[in-house]
């Protein structure tokens, strides 16, 4: 716990608040936010506030403060979660990762980059060129994918259109080696409308942007087919098309021939992959034109596809670059890893779509981690060891996360089951599955099945109560974007390209069309997978959370809406959080492992023992040391509740080790 700072700021952890309280919470979450203290604790959570201004408090003098501190020790700062997860990893040899959650627009992504700078700045005291380099890297490759990957909407100007976790590996003196990036969901659908990709928008900034691809390694050939990409996707927008009786046709002919010598292939193929596609019936293959519409789709697909493809590209090449290189360090020191996660925060936009379906399934999914991993796990463990506990509550989110992923009845089952149908595919049909799987389903409900509600304006509307609020999305476009089809004509262009850079980006248009078979897993299903095993590779390491709170609508310095930051106090599960830390311990080690380390300090228990059990041992070093009243004894586990106690047990330990080492010394020299 902070205690040092002065109160006139408020309390810096909420677990000294004198009553766990909605008013106290927030009345000391708002005085800290007015006082500029934007961070707050819960026991090692951050809380943290965008303050939509520049704060002074992330320079190196700041760093410096917080190198090797323990948690306590400082004012509340990100920097004191990333030393904390750096110290478990380095002196713990523990696997460690840092979750960043809260809404669009909440601080995350700036977070994620503050977590960064800090870890770069505190490690290679030894100046390694290696290591150096391999920092560099990490740095600057967030800043190409930036460039590619944000785009401004109405909650954020720089809004995460992909969720990104990056692995940062470290050799056994605590250096970075190498990492590796996972990318996931680009939201392609901003391409067709919005244009709004800072790379995409502004020549000037392509050019940063080059330069910085240029540094991490990327070659010449590979940053012009980058920018070649781009301007296809920037004409494909422009291209449209006609009929003439009932053939169709490209209106603007001398895009083609642009688009054509971007793509370095045939005219008459660019041509006629956007007007007809191939199908094979049986034996016979056949070309089958396009109506209109069909040429329009195709068209937008294709400049979706490219800049996924484009942006997965990217992250892949950034990939080999950073990869863990040095082949003494994969084979001898150990080889730990710290996990950074950013990603896109829930959203509530005017028009729902399967983007925001995704992106909020998404965050139920880290609600869930979050529940299971402080609030769960935390009190059964306290149940399972005796420990006398009162069981907080807590709203428990699975039910959602059910209502999305379960197997045939949840919603992605049911729209990959339409998608599947014979007979008609239509965003209607996925919408009367969903009524008839889910008409009695707590958590759902739609135009048909709630007629008189006001917020379900529109006969395609469905609703979720999702643990952040509630969203209304349209169930339009949904198959489309499930299906995620591209005409196998538009593969093979790219494909049969003599740029070979982008010819590599497209393997699969390798195929001839009497060879594809397998229909390829749906947009739904790859999503939820993805997220299932980041799910699973959180869990397998040791978290650290920063919640972020976004404080106004309107990006505001001066601006704490109370409402609105209450809601989110709420559906983020702070308040029971603080319940459940206060109530809780910080600490907990098994008698053996406690033995090992204090046995030292105690007469009783210096060089060995002989009471009954190792539980009656630790119990004994404890009364001795005065610290019996802030520990409870559990079936295996000694329980110790404020970390002051436990930074006094070390302190004790180091300066009897210190004594011990003195007095062998001069036993071994003869002295004694
Ligand atoms: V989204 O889910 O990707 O749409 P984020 O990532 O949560 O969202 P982001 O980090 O991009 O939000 O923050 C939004 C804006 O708030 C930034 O562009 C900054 O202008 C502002 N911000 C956020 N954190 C800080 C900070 N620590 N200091 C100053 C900040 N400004
Ligand atoms: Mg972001």
């Amino acid at each position: 716990m902070a205690e040092h700072e002065s109160l006139e700021f408020g309390k810096a952890d909420f677990v000294l608040l004198d009553n766990v309280s909605m008013e106290e919470f927030m009345a000391n979450l708002k005085l800290r936010f007015e006082k500029g203290r934007i961070y707050t604790y819960i026991g090692e959570v951050v809380v943290s506030v965008n303050p939509y201004r520049a704060m002074n408090i992330y320079g190196r003098d700041v760093i410096e403060q917080y190198k090797g501190r323990e948690l306590y020790e400082r004012p509340p700062h990100l920097f004191a979660i990333a030393d904390a997860a750096y110290k478990a990893m380095k002196r713990r040899n523990k696997d460690t990762c840092i979750v960043i959650s809260g809404e669009s627009g909440a601080g995350k992504t700036e977070a994620s980059k503050y977590i960064m700078q800090y870890i770069a700045a505190i490690t290679n005291p030894n100046q390694r060129a290696e290591v150096e380099r391999v920092k560099n890297m990490l740095l600057k490759s967030n800043c190409v994918l930036e460039a590619f990957g944000n785009a401004k909407t109405n909650r954020n100007d720089n809004s995460s259109r992909f969720g990104k976790y990056m692995d940062i590996n470290f050799d056994f003196k605590g250096d970075p080696i190498g990492g590796h990036i996972n990318n996931y969901l680009l939201e392609k659908v901003c391409i067709a409308f919005g244009k709004d990709f800072s790379c995409i928008n502004d020549g000037a900034d392509f050019k940063a942007v080059a330069d910085a691809m240029k540094v991490i390694g990327f070659t010449g050939d590979e940053i012009q087919t980058v920018y070649k990409i781009l301007a296809t996707i920037l004409h494909l927008g422009n291209l449209t098309f006609g009929v003439d009786g009932d053939v169709t046709l490209i209106e603007n002919t001398k895009l083609v021939s642009v688009i054509r010598e971007l793509l370095s292939t045939k005219e008459e193929n660019v041509e006629k992959a956007l007007l007809y596609r191939t199908v094979a019936t049986g034996r016979d293959v056949i070309e089958k034109q396009h109506t209109t519409q069909e040429a329009n789709y195709g068209r937008d697909a294709l400049a979706k596809a490219m800049y996924e493809r484009l942006f997965c590209w990217i992250v892949s090449r950034i990939n080999d670059i950073i990869e863990v290189r040095n082949y003494d360090a994969k084979i001898h020191g150990k080889n730990t890893v710290i996990g950074v996660l950013d990603i896109y925060g829930f959203e509530i936009f005017q028009n729902n779509s399967f983007e925001q379906f995704c992106i909020n399934y998404c965050n139920e999914k880290l609600q869930q981690l979050f529940i299971q991993l402080v609030l769960k796990q935390e009190q059964d463990e306290y149940q399972r060891e005796g420990i006398p506990w009162k069981h907080i509550d807590y709203f428990n989110n699975q039910i959602i996360v059910d209502l999305v992923e379960q197997q045939h009845k949840g919603i992605f089952a049911v729209l990959d089951e339409a998608c599947m149908n014979v007979g008609k595919v239509t965003d209607e049909v996925f919408l009367q599955g969903l009524n008839t799987k889910l008409a009695k389903h707590a958590h759902y409900t739609s135009r048909k099945l709630s007629p008189t509600d006001k917020s379900l304006e529109f006969d395609r509307d469905f609703r979720i109560r999702h643990y952040a609020g509630d969203v209304v999305y349209s169930v339009v476009g949904f198959i489309d974007k499930n299906k995620d089809t591209l005409f196998q004509d538009f593969k093979r262009l790219l494909y049969n390209s003599s740029n070979s850079v982008l010819k590599a980006m497209w393997p699969e248009g390798k195929l001839r069309i009497t060879e594809v078979t397998k229909r390829p897993l749906t947009a739904a299903t790859l999503f939820k997978n993805s997220m299932i095993s980041l799910v699973e590779n959180l869990a397998s390491k040791e978290p650290y959370y920063v919640r972020c709170i976004k404080p106004n609508d309107v990006k505001s310095p001066l601006l704490f809406e109370h409402e609105r930051c209450r809601h989110q106090v709420e559906y983020l599960g702070l308040l029971e959080n603080v319940r459940v830390r206060r109530a809780g311990f910080a600490n907990r080690q098994t008698y053996p492992r406690f033995l090992q380390r204090y046995k030292m300090i105690s007469e009783f228990t210096w060089p060995n023992h002989d009471l009954p059990s190792d539980k009656d041992a630790v119990k004994r070093l404890l009364q001795g040391c005065g610290f019996d009243h802030d520990v409870a004894y559990g079936k295996t586990k000694v329980f110790i509740r404020t970390p002051r106690t436990l930074f006094s047990l070390e302190e004790q330990r180091a300066e009897m080790v210190q004594r011990i080492v003195l007095f062998l010394q001069k036993v071994w020299r003869g002295t004694i």
